[in-house]
């Protein structure tokens, strides 16, 4: 059998490692416990956190056991790692919400139930939150030389723009945790983005100094990066969700499947399961014919089943599919609903029923009476992906997909959606 290492390595899931040697004989030897943590700044986690997320259940499916850490404590401080500015301060009981709704999403990624290595939940409140600060202070902080704390990428940077004494904290809390989990649950890894390599060295730093003869270790993993020099992860309407409430599974799909040629079998190796030998077809695929696109096909449908079932995935075909051919028709009001999102819209009364030259001027699609009515008689507008060539035709109650949605086309791609209070 490949050693987890090495497939991670074909991957290129690895970014540093503190001690390759050591944590290669501990792998092949042991099965471990590892951790990764997550602070909820968010109500939502989004795909900047797949890659750890999927690095725990790589080491499940090798028989390891994975702890998702929910940082409820480091949520209240903020984690100055990869920041240029100092974080706003969100109110407890915000954190603790979203502490809720983050467990949520990880425990989706893992097998809880699983009866060799089950994956265990964390929350670091749990042990921060009732400390006290003398104990803070005397027990733990005592560890931190100022001038080590000093030379972290993430507290000298900052130096010139300002970090107050709570961001420059962070380390030792994050610290406390890898050594806790050390003690308490014999963790003997924790993983981390590159963003994290300071914090995860820092706790190396404080277990050697705690514990006799420790043995612990720290990898890293690649910061995300796009052929076109964009940021990864973001589109214009902001960061890609996992929440499908914040990020449609549509949405989602049309992210994946829109990757770059130049990216797509990097990011077949980073965010799914399939082997060597499939990844290596499809890049062999994306070689001779690009244009059928079959690595993106594929890379869309495992991270959006993965992430949002194979129901949803479905779904977000269908849109597509029916966006692609026009044939609006076949869709259902929920699917017009998501795949029209964004897109100009006219709210009617229910017993509107407009001519459609009316129609065409007031959403715009047409800049004026006469232009419209050519546009009809030239064939370029469609009703829910119906040619209408009638001049004098009206949108009446027929027209509405299950009675909310009328979707107007002009030309190849321009939208207009009619809903009805
Ligand atoms: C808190 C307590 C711990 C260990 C880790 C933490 C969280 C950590 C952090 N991580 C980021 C986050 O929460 O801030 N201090 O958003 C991100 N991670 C992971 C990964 C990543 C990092 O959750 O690089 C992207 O997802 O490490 O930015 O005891």
């Amino acid at each position: 059998m490949t050693h987890l290492l090495d497939d991670l390595s074909f991957r290129g899931l690895i970014q540093q490692q503190t001690d390759e040697e050591g944590l290669r004989e501990l792998l092949a030897n042991d099965k471990i416990s590892l951790y990764s943590g997550f602070d909820p700044t968010a109500d939502s986690l989004h795909i900047g956190h797949l890659l750890p997320i999927l690095m725990l259940r790589r080491f499940q499916l090798a028989g390891h056991h994975p702890i998702a850490l929910v940082g409820g404590a480091t949520g209240l401080i903020g984690d100055p790692s990869g920041k240029k500015a100092e974080r706003t301060l969100n109110n407890e009981e915000i954190v603790r919400e979203w502490s809720q709704k983050i467990k949520n999403q990880l425990s989706r990624f893992l097998d809880f139930k699983a009866d060799e290595n089950p994956a265990v939940m964390a929350n670091n409140f749990d042990w921060i939150g009732q400390m006290s600060v003398i104990d803070f202070l005397r027990d733990v902080g005592k560890n931190f030389g100022i001038n080590y704390m000093l030379a972290k990428d993430t507290v000298s940077s900052r130096i010139e723009s300002g970090i107050s004494y709570t961001e420059f904290s962070y380390m030792i809390l994050q610290s406390l945790d890898f050594l806790n989990l050390y003690r308490n649950s014999g963790c003997k890894l924790q993983i981390g983005g590159s963003d994290q390599w300071g914090n995860i060295t820092s706790g190396l730093e404080l277990i050697r100094k705690s514990e006799e003869n420790a043995k612990a270790f720290g990898l890293t993993i690649p910061l995300v990066t796009k052929a076109d020099g964009t940021k990864f992860g973001k589109t214009e309407g902001g960061a890609i969700w996992l929440d499908k409430e914040k990020t449609s599974a549509y949405e989602f799909y049309q992210f994946w499947i829109n990757t770059d040629d130049r990216d797509v079998v990097k990011y077949l190796k980073y965010f799914t399961f399939l082997s060597k030998e499939e990844i290596e077809d499809l890049a062999a695929k994306t070689e001779t014919a690009p244009e059928k696109r079959e690595a993106q096909k594929r890379l869309a449908e495992e991270v959006t089943v993965l992430v949002h079932g194979r129901e949803a995935f479905d779904q977000a075909v269908n849109i597509s599919r029916a966006l692609f051919s026009g044939d609006i028709k076949q869709l259902t009001a929920e699917e017009v609903k998501v795949g029209f999102k964004g897109v100009p819209s006219l709210e009617l009364e229910q017993t509107d029923e407009l001519p459609l030259v009316d129609v065409l001027v007031q959403s715009k699609l047409s800049p004026s009476k006469r232009q419209a009515r050519e546009d009809i008689t030239n064939g370029a507008v469609y009703i829910n992906g119906e040619r209408r060539t009638d001049v004098s035709g009206v949108l009446s109650s027929e027209d509405r997909i299950e009675g909310q949605f009328t979707v107007i086309r002009r030309g190849k791609k321009k939208y207009f959606l009619l809903t009805y209070k």
